[in-house]
């Protein structure tokens, strides 16, 4: 498949800054909801007909969001991308994100091979934090994948982030995220400490689950 990531990210800044000018931001974000469709059609088609032939949904649930226009803009702004927000956004990844939650770590990887392995599923970038937890403890596969939207006058390929995960994975970074907000200012001194070591027992649960499963299988 295509092409140049950088003409890409060009095109899609030029589709915003045209929207912005014409006062239709919500089209542009509307992109974005398009492209999760897409995907969540993809992904349900895999749950129903791998269980159809392999007895085993390798898909617990799915959730999806479209950031919102506010937290666009303080991204953008973090990461110094510039004071026009809109033209910047389509430099950030994550504006359409899908979270893909597995009951066993060996159902993570299958749907990401699966989803990556269809012609018009562009992988972009790989983050393997299951493979590498991050310093905290949080473990998750990001995909940033690329897309395309067919629309009415234009074809637009179109970025998703989409993060797979375990359902003991997305408990503990469901809490974490909880505390972390709830905690920001005055964080206690063990805090860090029994986070990555509750992480390490949500990894530890997977191990076992994983064994259960293979046994019954
Ligand atoms: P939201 O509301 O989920 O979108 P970034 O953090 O995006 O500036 P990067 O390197 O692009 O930097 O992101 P990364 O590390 O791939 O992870 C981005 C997303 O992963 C986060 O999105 C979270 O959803 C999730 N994530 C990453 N690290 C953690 C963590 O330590 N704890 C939890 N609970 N989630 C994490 P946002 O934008 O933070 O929030």
């Amino acid at each position: 498949m295509t092409t140049d990531p950088a003409a890409e990210d060009a095109s899609l800044r030029e589709v915003a800054d045209e929207l912005a000018v014409a006062g239709q931001l919500p089209r542009f974000l509307l992109m974005y909801k398009f492209a999760i469709e897409e995907l969540m059609t993809k992904l349900r088609i895999l749950s129903e007909e791998f269980d159809f032939v392999h007895q085993h949904d390798p898909i617990e649930h799915i959730t999806s969001r479209v950031k919102r226009p506010e937290a666009i803009k303080e991204k953008v702004h973090r990461r110094g991308l510039g004071t026009d927000w809109v033209s910047a956004a389509g430099a950030l990844d994550d504006i359409a994100g899908i979270r893909v939650v597995c009951p066993f770590v060996s159902d993570v990887y299958e749907v990401a091979r699966m989803l990556t392995a269809q012609d018009d599923v562009e992988l972009l970038r790989t983050k393997d934090y299951i493979a590498s937890p991050k310093a905290n403890g949080y473990r998750s596969l990001h995909l940033i994948v690329r897309i395309p939207v067919f629309l009415s006058d234009r074809v637009e390929k179109v970025k998703v982030e989409v993060q797979l995960r375990t359902i003991a994975m997305d408990f503990w970074a469901a809490v974490e995220h909880k505390l972390s907000y709830k905690y920001r200012d005055s964080v206690p001194p063990d805090f860090a400490g029994e986070l990555s070591a509750a992480a390490r027992t949500a990894a530890d649960l997977d191990r076992r689950m994983a064994a259960l499963h293979e046994r019954i299988r």
